[in-house]
């Protein structure tokens, strides 16, 4: 066994960088560690038993939710339910955030924001998909634990995550002090340290977004694009268009090669796809604590103050040169309609 460090070691070890903590904080990253395991047991057998396909329930989206989904949701409120650690679990999955009643979980510190199982649209095509995970500590000090302990910034993140079920299965996560990655090894059933200290590069060559909605783009991310496909040997354009459509693959890959990935506003999204608490926000504390950037286009992601649980937002997300370039064509071509949305995050405008 020697020279593998097993994700189990790593946490206990990196305890040390908070001299008050108790454990909870690891026995919590612990239990998501044992739920993604199980995840990745059935997303690996999917095409051999009958658990593929839709569930026939639709999430609060109006989306169908596939078997897995619920399957994942599951999974991981059971996991934190039992570990103890966390008071409430909202999950992209469920209406209202599930509220964990036991006598241990009641007066626990910590919340935990998950979509347990991202870009399942893919599942059925053995295509990459993932969790992406957020854990709070809990604001209010007495009573039972309410909405707004779950609707907090992301600069409130004590730690996120995100796992990929893909070609092997990896866990990254970050607790505000470097990002780490770990390679579940099925020999031995462990996660095992296998990229430590995480760093996007400053400025990489793959741009990740869906093309087919160019119509409907903000003219900032038109123009943006446009920049990307320019021959140009000094900055060597054109650019790679790498889209996987699942956000942790896209943003995985982006992380290790260089890269941007944006899903910008739409005609039919008018205030984004993504979800600010479930993917959004634990996406930019990860690529953030690798040295890049996440915004919505106008604004740190981080600092957008939530105002609803399912709440959306657009993202430009990845390398910082990178972002940092369309966040400046965003700001000078935008329309007035485009950069209001900036200024009133979280509300609907009419595109
Ligand atoms: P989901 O949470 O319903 O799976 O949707 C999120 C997914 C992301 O993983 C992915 O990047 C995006 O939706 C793809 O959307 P689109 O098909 O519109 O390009
Ligand atoms: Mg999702």
């Amino acid at each position: 066994m020697s020279g593998i460090k097993t994700l189990g070691q790593f946490i206990i070890e990196k305890q040390a960088d908070f001299p008050y903590a108790k454990g909870e904080l690891s026995r919590l990253l612990r239990d998501i560690g044992i739920a993604s395991k199980i995840v990745n047991r059935e997303v690996n057998k999917a095409g051999l038993v009958d658990i593929l396909g839709e569930a026939g329930t639709v999430n609060i989206q109006g989306e169908g939710q596939k078997k897995l989904d619920v399957f994942a949701n599951l999974q991981f409120i059971s996991a934190l339910t039992s570990g103890g650690e966390c008071c409430i679990v909202a999950t992209e999955e469920e209406d209202e955030f599930v509220r964990i009643d036991s006598p241990v979980s009641k007066n626990a510190k910590y919340i935990v924001c998950i979509d347990p199982l991202d870009g399942s649209s893919n599942i059925d095509c053995n295509v990459a998909v993932g969790t992406i995970f957020s854990i709070y500590r809990r604001k209010s000090t007495e009573g039972e634990a309410v909405l707004s302990d779950v609707l907090q910034k992301g600069t409130e993140q004590v730690a996120a995550g995100y796992v990929i079920y893909g070609s092997s299965t990896m866990l990254v996560y970050t607790t505000g002090k470097g990002v780490n990655g770990f390679t579940l090894d099925p020999s031995i059933g462990e996660f095992c340290l296998s990229h430590p200290n995480m760093k996007i590069p400053e400025h990489g060559n793959i741009y990740s977004l869906n093309e087919g909605n160019y119509v409907h783009f903000p003219e900032g991310v038109k123009k943006y694009l446009k920049y990307v496909q320019v021959h140009d040997e000094r900055t060597n354009r054109p650019y790679t268009s790498r889209y996987i459509g699942s956000m942790v693959a896209d943003i995985h890959r982006n992380l290790i090669k260089g890269g941007i990935y944006i899903y910008p506003t739409t005609a039919s999204s008018p205030n984004g796809k993504l979800r600010l608490l479930y993917e959004c926000n634990p996406m930019a504390f990860i690529v953030e604590q690798a040295g890049g950037i996440a915004s919505d286009g106008f604004r740190r992601i981080m600092e957008i103050e939530p105002s609803e649980l399912h709440e959306r937002s657009s993202i430009f997300i990845g390398s910082r040169e990178m972002v940092t370039m369309a966040e400046g064509m965003m700001a000078e071509y935008s329309s007035e309609q485009d950069k209001h949305y900036g200024a009133v995050v979280g509300k609907v405008f009419q595109a």
